[in-house]
């Protein structure tokens, strides 16, 4: 259990190292402002519900103030050529190589996150580094061929200026610098404003980045916005200074978002919920569908827009690798992440534990039979953290009400289905549509399953869970949940002005279509 003089020891070390104390701004706009006359909020770290630190929230005016500079700032780094731009961002890579470690676990004293886990979130930012150094020598625009003699069609990308991004608690720096040094890269600059519930790796990922920057001479382009109660976020979607904004979040907040930056007809990428489900066919690998579906499940307690929270299962499998997954609910280790062996760490907050109990007593009361699971759990050693049992429920309609939500919490339901289309009809009859897997090795099953007729999700894995995706592909899903992309592949088009130029080099001025229009 979590002892807490472990626990302290890791704090101590770890606010050492990134340079963080008991009180902590939460605003950076090319410095860091005190928290003078601003309100303060503390942070508590799931596993033990110990308050880590206050942070000094942004108020309005510091916002706009904060908007103004990064405009400043865009005038200079939009001018830095591209592939300058990216020798920046490597040197940014770099600097976080350095604190994989420390960064790593802070995040996993802020949201929970196992050590491994957290060195990942920390390693998903080097990744996407890396994808943007490269991608900065490649912003390609196509040459088209012109109809007209003469002339020159072709297409360049600029940047857009300033990007906001709102991120959720559950992926704390990852996806703020998918969106972050792609977008730099570009030329943008980035107005961030994260989850109240990870504020502090905002604040040290912050740090760490524009330090770089200082060293380079360049002016601040990582802009910080701490807030609570979704007041800056919701200037950030009705701010016309903002032409991008990227959300991630819920559906419900989603919508708002989309509906206010629609309203000025400003450009939204949208990272909503998921409700992802993974089928295992009888010519599955056993050994690979049981860990596929188990760490797609309960990886980071099942707080992340990929987690599998459907197990669409045949019916020749309900007596074999049911049983088995039964087995792996009973005997993961939940606990605090600082110790050896935990796999399931707290979920956020108190709310999300009392999400988990709502969710479990819905599925009851319509149906639903719970398989293991279903307690709240007080850890000796971690009392305050809020821990939950990982839950298996059977019995359910696939299109019943709580199955159709994302409850984020550690609950899978197991769903049965007897042919493959009907596998499919319940796998695609969720409003979301972000992640999907098949566990199978027959060819026909697989290739179905990637067809038109199959999943209907932004991701598709075969014999790999849905959680866990590369940088290197286009991150992003449909239906509710959004339809935006980020990370890999093109998605760095959207963070950039398409212009289609024509150029006529002749001495003539031919028309397009051969129209003709002679003033004399
Ligand atoms: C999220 O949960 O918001 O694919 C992102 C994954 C991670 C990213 C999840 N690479 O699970």
């Amino acid at each position: 259990m979590a002892n807490s003089s472990n626990f302290q020891a890791v704090k101590d070390r770890v606010f050492a190292d990134l340079g963080l104390y008991e009180q902590v701004s939460g605003l950076y706009d090319g410095q860091w402002l005190a928290g003078e006359g601003r309100p303060r909020v503390p942070v508590y770290s799931p596993i033990n519900g110990e308050r880590l630190a206050e942070v000094a929230l942004a108020g309005e005016e510091d916002y706009d103030r904060m908007v103004e500079r990064a405009w400043v700032s865009f005038e200079e780094w939009s001018r830095v050529p591209a592939p300058k731009r990216g020798k920046v961002v490597r040197a940014i890579g770099d600097r976080l190589r350095a604190y994989v470690e420390s960064l790593g676990l802070l995040v996993t004293l802020e949201v929970g996150k196992t050590p491994v886990e957290g060195r990942g979130e920390v390693q998903e930012m080097i990744d996407i580094a890396d994808f943007a150094v490269g991608l900065s020598r490649q912003l390609y625009g196509m040459t088209i061929a012109s109809e007209r003699q003469s002339h020159r069609l072709y297409e360049q990308w600029h940047p857009h200026g300033v990007v906001g991004v709102i991120t959720a608690f559950n992926f704390p720096c990852a996806v703020w610098s998918w969106n972050a040094f792609i977008a730099a890269v570009i030329g943008n600059v980035v107005v961030w404003k994260p989850s109240p519930d990870s504020a502090l790796t905002a604040i040290a990922t912050t740090n760490i980045v524009n330090d770089v920057l200082d060293e380079h001479g360049l002016p601040p382009l990582f802009f910080l916005a701490v807030d609570e109660a979704g007041e800056i976020g919701r200037r950030m979607s009705s701010d016309r200074r903002l032409p991008l904004l990227s959300f991630t979040g819920s559906v419900q907040t989603g919508r708002e978002v989309a509906a206010n930056v629609g309203e000025r007809l400003g450009r939204s990428i949208l990272e909503l919920g998921g409700n992802n489900a993974a089928i295992v066919t009888p010519d599955a690998d056993m050994e690979i569908a049981l860990r596929g579906v188990a760490f797609g499940a309960l990886a980071t307690a099942a707080q992340r827009c990929t987690t599998t929270r459907r197990l669409i299962l045949h019916d020749s499998l309900i007596d074999s690798f049911l049983p088995r997954l039964i087995d792996a609910y009973q005997n993961v280790r939940v606990g605090s992440p600082l110790e050896p062996g935990v796999l399931v760490g707290p979920l956020i907050n108190r709310k999300a534990v009392d999400n988990y109990s709502n969710a479990i007593v819905r599925a009851e009361s319509t149906g639903g039979q719970v398989l293991v699971g279903n307690s709240v759990l007080e850890l000796p050693g971690a009392e305050g953290g809020n821990y939950v049992a990982p839950t298996l429920i059977e019995g359910l309609a696939p299109d019943s009400e709580i199955v159709c939500e994302e409850t984020f919490a550690p609950i899978l339901y197991v769903l049965r289905y007897s042919s493959l289309e009907e596998a499919f009809e319940i796998h695609n009859c969720v409003p979301q549509g972000l992640s999907s897997a098949i566990f199978s090795n027959n060819l026909r099953e697989v290739e179905a399953f990637l067809s038109v007729v199959g999943s209907d999700c932004g991701l598709a894995n075969v014999n790999t869970g849905t959680a866990g995706a590369e940088i290197g592909g286009a991150f992003g899903g449909e239906k509710e949940t959004g339809g935006g992309r980020e990370s890999g592949s093109d998605a760095w088009k959207a963070y950039a002005r398409r212009q289609t130029v024509t150029v006529n080099y002749g001495a003539e001025l031919p028309l397009a279509q051969g129209v003709t229009f002679d003033v004399r």
